[in-house]
This record gives structure tokens, C-alpha cells and sequence, in this order.
């Protein structure tokens, strides 16, 4: 039910009732146009970087990039702690930093392709990307702080808000506190060696290796440890696996296996599609699974047949992707190109996404249509 106009001016919130998005079918909307112009994907070519350059990484914030003075910007972690923090960025440097690679995806990767569609950002395939992320374990700052006894959650609060669903919010997510405290899990100041952009959350970000990229906070100011499951809008609402929208649905956590290959040939400008020379060429791609579990097996079919595709050398970075190849020996005529992963866990990419209505998750195989000729 919409309240009326006089009611959202009594209560000072235009957007009561803007949760009566419904789903859609067919063309895009002007307003998922407008996201999709401000948050790009990678390009599938530059899936070729083992480490994704910063430029070409893709984007997704919810509101508007704030507005951040460095100098005066503070780190706060207080809640159920011991001993509260609040730390300039200078002070942040002093402590000691790990660089890890990390593989970040979108949540709402493939969400174009689960129809109908729910209107949000459209990604087709590409919000993934590698980077560099080097900062301190959150572990340093909570070991410093002392968790109470009773503590169970900390929640990680950005400096962008805004609405949705009617709901006006400070973009905030949680992790349990034994998450939290894993090792793997940074503040990070600095993506390839430089610091932040302002677009990946300057001066500081939290990096979540291993889950989709919704629990690595952008533009981090505060940090609260909680006696309670946290019950901000993205963490109870938003991000959650459900069949229907009165479903209160699964968290959306660790992200599922998946990979993708950079088209061969080249594209035609308008509609992507692809033209290959006739001959052997070398299909690439890669492949990740969220929580650190290793790719086991990348497999290519081309016209439906299956086979095994090679990948490389397993490295010692357990939350970055893992490229493979496949030679193909092109044919004139057209050609449907798929490739399909296996993780560690067992789990392998469906050749159909499963449906969930804020279109999350879809792991499903990416297929390559292309002309030989
Ligand atoms: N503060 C804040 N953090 C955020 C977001 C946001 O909108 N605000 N978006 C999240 C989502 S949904 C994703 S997928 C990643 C994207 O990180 P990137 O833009 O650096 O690639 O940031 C996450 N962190
Ligand atoms: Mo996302």
C-alpha cells in the first residue's frame, strides 16, 4: 500500500512506499540505465590481468561517493569493547599491513539474466575484477579493543546514506565476531600499491576476502561491536536469498563458484556479437569460488560438447581467481561457446541461474555466441 503524499511530507521521507518495485521482462528502464552508467563493469577483455589494473576494476556503490577530507578523517571502533578507538589515518598506517589479492564479485553479477528481472543494476556478467587490497588485519584493532565477553557481531557503518525501499539508511553491513576476527579480513588503505580511489571507499575500506563484495564497506568511519545480530537495512533487508518478497529469506554470504572467458575474435560495435579467424585459437578465462576453496576443474563446450580446459598453475593466493585455456580449433560457421567451473567443495556452475527475486547470486554458465569465418 502507498501512503499518500501527505504523509510522506508529515514524516519528511519522499521515498515511503518506493518498495513497490515490481519485476520486468524485456527492455531496461531509464533508471537501471542510469545505474548502469554510473557503476561500470570490467570490460571481459581485461580478464586477461591476473591482476584486474584499477581503472578497469568494476564499481557498485549505492548512493552518492562522499565527500571525504583525509586529515580530518577518523577510524571509530567502540560498542562492546574494553577499550574504545578512534584512530586518525595516520595512526591507521602506523600499524602493521598485509597485502592480499583478492577476487571481488557483485552479489548482483547475472542479475539481467534472471527473469523476470528485478530493477536494480543490470549486470549482465561483469562485476568481477582482482586487486591488490594492502592494509591492517581488522584482528590488530579488536585485539586492542578487548570484545566484552558477551560480544557477538561487529558492524562495519560508511559515511555515504541515502534510501531504499523507503527505508534512509548509512550504507552498514555485519559480520559475526569469529568472521570478523579471521586473519584474512583488512582495513585496507591502499588497492595496487596506491591509495584508495575515491570510488573504492577513500582513505579506508574493509576487504571481506571470500564473499561477495557487499561486506567490504566503502568509506569506512565507524566500527561496532554488537551483543545482537546487527539490524541495519543491508544487512536485514537488502542481500538476502529469497523465493518471494514475503520470504525472509537466507543471507547472501560467501560467493559461489563461477568463471567466465574473455570473447574471442572481435566484437561488432552495436550488438557485441563476435567474428574469429578460422584456425586454432586459445580460449582464456578464469575462475574463482568464495571462502578461499580452490577452483578444481574449468571445463569449455563448444556446440554442447564438453571438455576439459587447463588451468593455471595454482598460486599461493587463495582469494583470487585462477585462469585457464583451452585450444580450439575454430570451424567456419556459428558457434555457441560455454564454460562451466568446479570448485574444491564440489559445487559447479548450473547451466541455469536459480531465480531469487532481488536477482542475487547467479552462477549460472556464461555462453559466447561467435561467427567463424
Ligand atoms: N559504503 C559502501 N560500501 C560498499 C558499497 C556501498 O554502496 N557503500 N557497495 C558494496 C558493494 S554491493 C560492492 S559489490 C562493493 C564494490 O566495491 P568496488 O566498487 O570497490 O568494486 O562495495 C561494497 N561496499
Ligand atoms: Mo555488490
Amino acid at each position: 500500500m502507498h501512503p499518500s503524499s501527505a504523509d510522506a511530507a508529515a514524516s519528511g521521507n519522499p521515498f515511503t512506499g518506493s518498495d513497490a518495485r515490481t519485476h520486468v521482462d524485456g527492455g531496461f528502464a531509464l533508471e537501471e540505465v542510469a545505474l548502469a552508467n554510473r557503476n561500470s563493469g570490467i570490460p571481459l577483455e581485461a580478464l586477461r590481468y591476473d591482476v584486474t589494473p584499477p581503472g578497469l576494476h568494476y564499481l557498485l556503490s549505492h548512493f552518492d561517493i562522499p565527500e571525504v577530507d583525509p586529515a580530518g578523517w577518523r577510524l571509530s571502533l567502540g560498542g562492546c569493547v574494553q577499550s574504545e578507538l578512534s584512530l586518525s589515518l595516520a595512526e591507521l598506517l602506523q600499524y602493521p599491513s598485509r597485502t592480499l589479492r583478492v577476487t571481488l564479485e557483485c552479489a548482483g553479477n547475472g542479475r539481467a539474466g534472471m527473469i523476470p528481472r528485478y530493477p536494480s543494476m543490470p549486470w549482465i556478467n561483469e562485476a568481477v575484477s582482482t586487486a591488490e587490497w594492502t592494509g591492517t588485519p581488522l584482528r590488530h584493532l579488536l585485539d586492542l579493543a578487548r570484545p566484552t565477553s558477551w560480544a557477538t557481531e561487529v558492524a562495519f557503518l560508511g559515511l555515504d546514506r541515502g534510501f531504499d525501499r523507503g527505508v534512509e539508511h548509512q550504507y552498514g553491513r555485519s559480520l559475526e565476531l569469529a568472521q570478523a576476527r579471521a586473519g584474512d579480513v583488512l582495513l585496507a588503505h591502499s588497492m595496487n600499491g596506491e591509495p584508495l580511489l575515491p570510488q573504492h571507499g577513500h582513505p579506508c575500506r574493509l576487504i571481506v576476502p571470500g564473499w561477495y563484495g557487499m561486506a567490504s564497506v566503502k568509506w569506512l568511519s565507524r566500527i561496532d561491536v554488537l551483543d545482537r545480530p546487527f539490524d541495519g537495512f543491508q544487512q536485514a533487508v537488502g542481500y538476502r536469498y529469497r523465493s518471494q518478497e514475503d520470504d525472509p529469506g537466507v543471507p547472501v554470504t560467501t560467493m559461489r563458484v563461477r568463471s567466465l572467458m574473455v570473447p574471442p575474435g572481435v566484437p561488432d560495435w552495436y550488438t557485441r556479437r563476435r567474428l574469429v579467424q578460422a584456425g586454432s585459437v586459445v580460449l582464456r578465462g578464469r575462475a574463482w569460488a568464495g571462502a578461499g576453496v580452490p577452483i578444481e576443474a574449468v571445463e569449455v563446450s563448444v556446440d554442447g560438447e564438453w571438455r576439459a580446459a587447463t588451468l593455471a598453475a595454482q598460486t599461493m593466493h587463495r582469494y583470487a581467481w585462477r585462469g585457464w585455456t583451452f585450444p580450439w580449433p575454430a570451424t567456419v560457421g556459428e558457434h555457441r561457446l560455454q564454460c562451466r567451473a568446479r570448485a574444491a567443495d564440489g559445487t559447479v556452475q548450473p547451466m541455469a541461474p536459480e531465480w531469487n527475486t532481488a536477482g542475487m547470486g547467479n552462477n549460472a554458465v556464461q555462453t559466447v555466441q561467435v561467427t567463424v569465418r
